[in-house]
This record gives C-alpha cells, sequence and structure tokens, in this order.
C-alpha cells in the first residue's frame, strides 16, 4: 500500500496526529488503530470518526463488552472474536480436524465426531478407512434462547457439506454432539427457536434428492423432496422433519414460537441454473409447529430412516404449511425484534420481502391469500442478502451486487406499500466488497442493540498486501449514530467470515478450569475404574491386556508421571493423561513423535488418545502447549521393542 493516501495525507504522519489529539482528550486507548485496524484517512479526518473510534476502542488490557461468536465456512471451526476490538480469542474446531487441540485424534473428540453419524455414512467411511468426514461447511452458529434472548447455554451450527448440525457447550466452549440430519440433504439454514425457549433448533436442508435415493433415481424431478428438519435442543435427537416442495436456503422463528420461516430459491425444482431462476417467484414456507407436532401424535406421518416425517408439500390440505410468494430467489430470512415482521432478502430482485406474522393465521385457518401476508416491499438495491436490526426500528440489508449496506425503516417501508409517500432508505454505506452476511450486537434477539455494525464482506481485493492468488475475506466494523455509519474496524479473515452473532459478555460464563466429573471422558473414566485406577490422583500405571496397552499418567508442570513406557511393535496404546494442575490457563499437552498423535489437556482434565505403536524404536512424547519455564524438559519416551524379540 501507498503511504500517501489519495489525498496526499501521509498515514502514518495521520495515525500520529489522530492518536495525539485523541490523547488529548485523554480516552484514547489505541487498539483500534495500532492493532491493525486500517481506519480510512477520508474517515479519520472527521471528527465524528474520531470519535466514533473512540467509543469502539478496546485499551491493552481492556476486556470488550461484547463475545462475537463466528462461523468459518469450509474450515469447519467455530471462532470466537471479541467485539468490538474483534480480537480473535479462540478458535474451537467442530467439523475439522485440530492440530493443536487433537479434536478428531482423541477418543473423546472421535465419540462425538462419530456417533451421530448414520449406518449409510459410517459403512461409506469404514470401506474407505475413515472414521469420519474429514472435512465441514459451518454457515451459521446461533446461541440458546430463553424468551426471545440469548441465554448463555449452547451454540448450534449447521455442516452444509455433511449434512450435519452441531452443538458446542458454552461453560467450556466444547463441541459435545454432532449429529448427521437423515433425509435431507446439505444443511445450510440454521436457527434456534426463540420462544418460550430453545426447544428446538431448525435446520433447512437446501439440496432436493429423490425420496428412495438408491441410485435408480436421477432426472425425474418429480420424485425428488426436500425436508426441513426439528433437533430437540436438549439431547440433539432429531424431534421431526417437514416434506417440502422446493429446496431451503434461510430459516429464522418467530417471538411466539407458532411459526418458522424457511426461504426456498428453488421453488422450480429446477437441477441447472437456468432452471432455478426460471419463475418471477419463488417462496417462504411457514412451518405451523403446534398443528405439526399434533400432526406427529396423531400419527400423520412416515416413518424414513427412524424419523417421523410429516408431509407439508404444497396441495397437501393441510395446516403443516403455507407457501408465501416471494420474489425470484430469495436468500436471508430475518425476524425482527419488533417480533412482528419477518425480513426476506431478495438476491436476484433488488427488494426486501416484508411478512407480518400476525397474519399468518388468517393465512391458515381463514384461507387467506398468502400473499397477504406482505406487507412492504422496499426497493433498496442490488443483490440484497441478509438482513440485521438494532432495536430501534431500522433495519441494515447487505446489498452483495452494489457492495453496500442500506439501512432502511421498518415502518416507513410499510407505509410505502400502503401508499404513502414516504422513502424508507435512510443512508447507504461502501463496504469492502461483496457482502454477505451481517451482525449487530444481539441484533436478532430482544435485546438488540444499535452499538455497532458488522459487515462480512466475501471479498477483499486490493484492501491488504497481496498474499497470492488466494486472498482473504474482510470484515468491517461500524459504529452506527443514527443514520451515519462511521468504519472503525478492517480486518482480514480466513475462509470464511461466513455469519456471526455478537453476545453480551454478561451472558457467557465459561469455566476457567474443568469439572473433574465432566461427561466429556465419562469412558475415559469407566476403563480407568475397570483397571483400577484412581483418575482423579497421581496416576503411573500401565496395563497390558493382550496387544492392548493402557498407559494412564498425570501431568503436573513440567512433568509427566511417567518418563517412560515399554510396548511392543503393533500393539493398540492409549495414552490417557489427566491434567492436575488447576492454575488459570495451565494447559498441557500430549504429542507422540511420528505417530500423528497431538492433544490439549486443559486444566483440571482427562484427555485420551489411541494409536497403533509404530516401528521398533525409541519415541519421545512432548507436552506441547507451553506451560513452564521446563516445557521443553516435559517429555518423556515410548520404547516400541519389535514384536519378535
Ligand atoms: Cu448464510 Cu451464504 Cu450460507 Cu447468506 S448463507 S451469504
Ligand atoms: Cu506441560 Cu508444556
Ligand atoms: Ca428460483
Amino acid at each position: 500500500m501507498s503511504d500517501k493516501t489519495k489525498a496526499g495525507i501521509s498515514r502514518r504522519g495521520l495515525l500520529g496526529a489522530t492518536a495525539g489529539t485523541a490523547a488529548l482528550a485523554g480516552a484514547y486507548g489505541g487498539n483500534a488503530l495500532v492493532a491493525g485496524s486500517a481506519i480510512g484517512a477520508a474517515t479519520l479526518a472527521s471528527t465524528t470518526a474520531a470519535k466514533a473510534a473512540e467509543g469502539a476502542t478496546v485499551a491493552p488490557g481492556q476486556l470488550d463488552e461484547y463475545y462475537g461468536f463466528w462461523s468459518s465456512g469450509q474450515t469447519g471451526e467455530m471462532r470466537i472474536l471479541g467485539v468490538p476490538s474483534m480480537r480473535e480469542l479462540m478458535r474451537v474446531p467442530v467439523f475439522n480436524i485440530c492440530s493443536a487441540t487433537g479434536w478428531g485424534i482423541t477418543n473423546e473428540s472421535k465419540k462425538i465426531l462419530t456417533e451421530g453419524l448414520t449406518e449409510k455414512t459410517k459403512k461409506y467411511l469404514a470401506a474407505n478407512g475413515l472414521e469420519f468426514p474429514r472435512n465441514g461447511d459451518l454457515h451459521h452458529v446461533h446461541m440458546s434462547f430463553t424468551e426471545g434472548k440469548y441465554d448463555g447455554r449452547y451454540l448450534f451450527m449447521n455442516d452444509k457439506a455433511n449434512t450435519r448440525v452441531a452443538r458446542i457447550r458454552c461453560d467450556v466452549m466444547k463441541c459435545d454432539k454432532i449429529v448427521e440430519i437423515p433425509n435431507a440433504k446439505g444443511i445450510h439454514g440454521l436457527r434456534p427457536q426463540k420462544w418460550p425457549r430453545t426447544n428446538y433448533v431448525f435446520a433447512n436442508g437446501e439440496d432436493e434428492a429423490p425420496m428412495v435415493n438408491d441410485g435408480k433415481v436421477l432426472d425425474k424431478p418429480e420424485e425428488y423432496v426436500n425436508f426441513y428438519t426439528a433437533l430437540n435442543a436438549d439431547d440433539m435427537t432429531i424431534a421431526w422433519q417437514v416434506m417440502v416442495s422446493g429446496n431451503l436456503d434461510n430459516t429464522d422463528a418467530d417471538y411466539e414460537g407458532k411459526y418458522a420461516f424457511s426461504t426456498s430459491y428453488n421453488s422450480e425444482m429446477g437441477m441447472t441454473l437456468a432452471e432455478m431462476t426460471e419463475a418471477d417467484m419463488d417462496h417462504v414456507v411457514v412451518y405451523n409447529i403446534a398443528e405439526i407436532e399434533k400432526g406427529i401424535a396423531e400419527g400423520d406421518y412416515i416413518e424414513l430412516n427412524g424419523v417421523k416425517v410429516i408431509d407439508g408439500r404444497k396441495g397437501n390440505n393441510k395446516n403443516y404449511t403455507r407457501y408465501i410468494p416471494v420474489p425470484n430467489n430469495p436468500h436471508g430470512c430475518n425476524m425482527a425484534p419488533d417480533k412482528i415482521h419477518l425480513c426476506i432478502g431478495g438476491k436476484l430482485s433488488p427488494t426486501v420481502s416484508i411478512i407480518d406474522v400476525r397474519k399468518l393465521d388468517d393465512v391458515f385457518y381463514n384461507g387467506a391469500d398468502p400473499r397477504s401476508a406482505v406487507v412492504g416491499e422496499p426497493e433498496l438495491g442490488l443483490g440484497p442478502l441478509h438482513t440485521c436490526f438494532d432495536g430501534k426500528g431500522r433495519c441494515y440489508t447487505t446489498l452483495f451486487l452494489d457492495s453496500q449496506v442500506v439501512q432502511w425503516d421498518l415502518e416507513k417501508a410499510v407505509q410505502a406499500y400502503g401508499g404513502a409517500d414516504v422513502d424508507p432508505i435512510l443512508s447507504k454505506t461502501d463496504v469492502h466488497y461483496q457482502p454477505g452476511h451481517n451482525s449487530t450486537a444481539e441484533g436478532e434477539t430482544l435485546d438488540a442493540s444499535d452499538k455497532f455494525y458488522i459487515s462480512m464482506n466475501k471479498f477483499s481485493k486490493d484492501r491488504f498486501l497481496n498474499v497470492g492468488p488466494l486472498k482473504p475475506e474482510n470484515e468491517q466494523v461500524f459504529v452506527i449514530e443514527d443514520t451515519k455509519l462511521t468504519l472503525v474496524h478492517d480486518g482480514p479473515t480466513f475462509a470464511e467470515p461466513h455469519d456471526s452473532i455478537i453476545v453480551h459478555a454478561s451472558k457467557v460464563n465459561p469455566k476457567s478450569a474443568w469439572d473433574r466429573n465432566d461427561v466429556m471422558w465419562q469412558d475415559a473414566r469407566a476403563q480407568a475404574e475397570a483397571d483400577g485406577v484412581d483418575l482423579d490422583d497421581y496416576q503411573d500405571t500401565v496395563i497390558r491386556d493382550g496387544n492392548k496397552v493402557r498407559v494412564y499418567m498425570s501431568s503436573q508442570a513440567p512433568n509427566f508421571s511417567i518418563e517412560k513406557f515399554t510396548v511392543t511393535e503393533g500393539d493398540e496404546v492409549t495414552v490417557y493423561v489427566t491434567n492436575l494442575d488447576d492454575i488459570d490457563d495451565l494447559t498441557h499437552g500430549f504429542t507422540m513423535g511420528n505417530h500423528g498423535v497431538a492433544m490439549e489437556v486443559g486444566p483440571q482434565a482427562t484427555a485420551s488418545v489411541t494409536f497403533t505403536a509404530g516401528q521398533p524404536g525409541v519415541y519421545w512424547y512432548y507436552c506441547q502447549w507451553f506451560c513452564h519455564a521446563l516445557h521443553m524438559e516435559m517429555r518423556g519416551r515410548m520404547f516400541v521393542e519389535p514384536r519378535d524379540a
């Protein structure tokens, strides 16, 4: 990047000057600028901008006001950021394999990654020497709700690539359940029920498939179906599915616990791009939760691969679903915190369709035209994808093609649709570039606030130093002051800042050490008990059981309780490590050289890993999480003897 801005002002000089001014004001913390937030020169030149930046500044050592929970798209993990500083605090592996934490390597994580797979997938994986899918495509992270507000219990997320839904426990910020959804294909949109609490997690299947998908049907779209899934949030079992017409993209739920919604860009049931964009109108599917529950209770379902499936296709003449026509290939599906309006992003249409959920009873029970629930359709700009809310009656819609965010007034949009001569558009602000999702603080809840606006942009183009053909994406934070959005942070991220939620820090209270009785290692505990080993105490026991060897050790900085053990080539070795340290932040690890084995062992945690002892020789194991001045010395030897010796 050039040292000179277009206006000919030196960036360095400008940063210095701003810092100086702010220091005089006595409140400048420096992080927003120093820690890599490139504030545009033009923006900085304005006092308002400097003030806004100050408001969004989190000084070194200060804590952010909000947690941000981020999806990572095709990386498959969840990320935790501090907002507004945008400091990345943690990466929580979910659908990916992680070398640092041992996710996908430890027995505890493998159990979670495998136990929820369908038999069909297990068979495929086994035939290919795999235990679980190696990748994931995590688009949407959402927290559990109680009465329309985040309650800090769980986070739920989808894997589009392998049709899975996962849950993270917020007390330890680790994934504890992964479920593959039968029947459906490509879980995309995902939202928790908001009211009265998250009893259900709703998940959209994006890809249609033949109802009996056994390799006999390809080009008979009339035999293709799609599924909407409700999972029981408390135990992550599947409650029911609804068979629908058209595909499903994004989903949301209302604030009354009555209805849930999905957008469908392929009401045509087309298999090619031309076919999928053929119709002028697609639709929003409305699910009537009480009617579906009643239908299930009364036995009006078929059982498909162990799931109770209700027929909610067009023309079924039941009260399970309704189809509301909206313009061509809609995308985003966002329920406003006014509890009344649902906003549907037009994508190919420059509009957002506003559905008034109070009108849905008439659509279901009094034969009203489904379109009568649409009470606004403002023309906002090109490529409207997602809408978020600030709790002040204002909406923010990303315009993918225009590379802008449009801020608009919900009430005025409804008035304009009714014929009033009002312009709902309040402002348009450039973003860099091509925004997909966006977030305001707690914007999908009754605590929606107008503090910040975050734009998750699919392209960074020339915004950062060139790192080769694969560029990072770009995330931007704006401070909202009425109709003015001021950019205060611009930061690159690795694939892909797909979606995020912003949760007030007071609602998230993770532990600093594990509870020794945590269920995460209940299998290890059961095995230890069977072996007469007390996992909670100092352990140094090696059990031989045929060609199985179980090694129990504890770690206390800077020592493993076992400095060497002997096994035979080809033995199945399981190492259990218990971290007896309970000091804040004192994580140990266990890495076995040349065996593809590594794991995190958090304070007071037990973790275990099973592997096959390799070629004869001495192998060092070591602690890979820096824990002590003598961390390098925290190591030991595994001696592998030849099998025939
Ligand atoms: Cu949330 Cu891209 Cu998966 Cu919109 S979807 S951008
Ligand atoms: Cu223990 Cu490093
Ligand atoms: Ca379409």
